[in-house]
């Protein structure tokens, strides 16, 4: 049995959640980033634990595939409670916690299966183009509405850091990206700063996720 978790997924990508998640928790973690070059679905290392073709997928002690980066925010969290990264059953918090934690793999992460790959739901190059319009359009409408009912202090809950933080910070850097997200979610935007300026994470982001020219967009 392999004591720690194996991680599979790519800079950038949504596997970054996760390795944040990880590496405030102090969990070690081995990794298995996709081929580049290719499509996931081409990646048979990824495919043979992961049928549906998608990271990021967590391997755990026990052998155990986990994916679907909610599940996986929210089991680490109750692994390692003490790491504090999430409101637990019980704390007035937890209900929007749970709120958030569903909208965005409910509203927002789905489109980027379409985005990614237009032509999965459009036929032709001016269809295609449609489709990466309106979807870009319909996250920061998400982002917006969001934005509108939450009401942060240091952080999207109130002043403790948790998952669902790390998990706004790194898809809002996805298009329709950080200016256009800082635009329509302004009081995220603050949260988002904060967490990309977090001591413990400068490594990880410099590593997987840099801050290179132009990469708010
Ligand atoms: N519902 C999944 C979505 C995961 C997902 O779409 N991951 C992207 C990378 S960020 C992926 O693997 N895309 C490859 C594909 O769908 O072919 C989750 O929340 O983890």
């Amino acid at each position: 049995m392999d004591p720690t978790y194996r991680l599979y997924g790519s800079p950038g990508w949504g596997s970054t959640i996760v390795e944040a998640t990880l590496t405030l928790m102090g969990e070690p973690y081995a990794r298995v980033d996709l081929k580049e070059g290719v499509f996931a679905h081409e990646d048979e290392r990824l495919t043979r634990v992961n049928p549906l073709a998608q990271v990021p997928a967590l391997v755990l002690p026990s052998g155990e595939l986990l994916t679907e980066s909610a599940a996986i925010l929210l089991w680490l969290t109750e692994q390692h409670a003490e790491a504090g990264l999430a409101p637990l059953p019980g704390d007035p918090a937890r209900a929007q916690f749970l709120r958030w934690m569903a909208y965005i793999p409910g509203q927002i992460y789905p489109m980027y299966w379409v985005r990614d790959i237009p032509s999965r739901l459009a036929e032709g190059e001016a269809a295609e183009q449609v489709i990466l319009a309106r979807t870009a359009e319909r996250i920061a409408d998400c982002w917006r509405m969001m934005d509108q009912q939450v009401s942060p202090g240091r952080y999207i809950l109130g002043d403790r850091l948790s998952v669902l933080d790390l998990y706004v910070t790194v898809v809002s850097r996805w298009t329709p990206r950080r200016r256009r997200f800082y635009a329509v979610a302004p009081k995220m935007a603050e949260v988002v700063r904060r967490v990309d300026a977090e001591p413990r994470l400068a490594g990880l982001w410099a590593e997987r996720f840099p801050f290179d020219d132009g990469w708010e967009g």
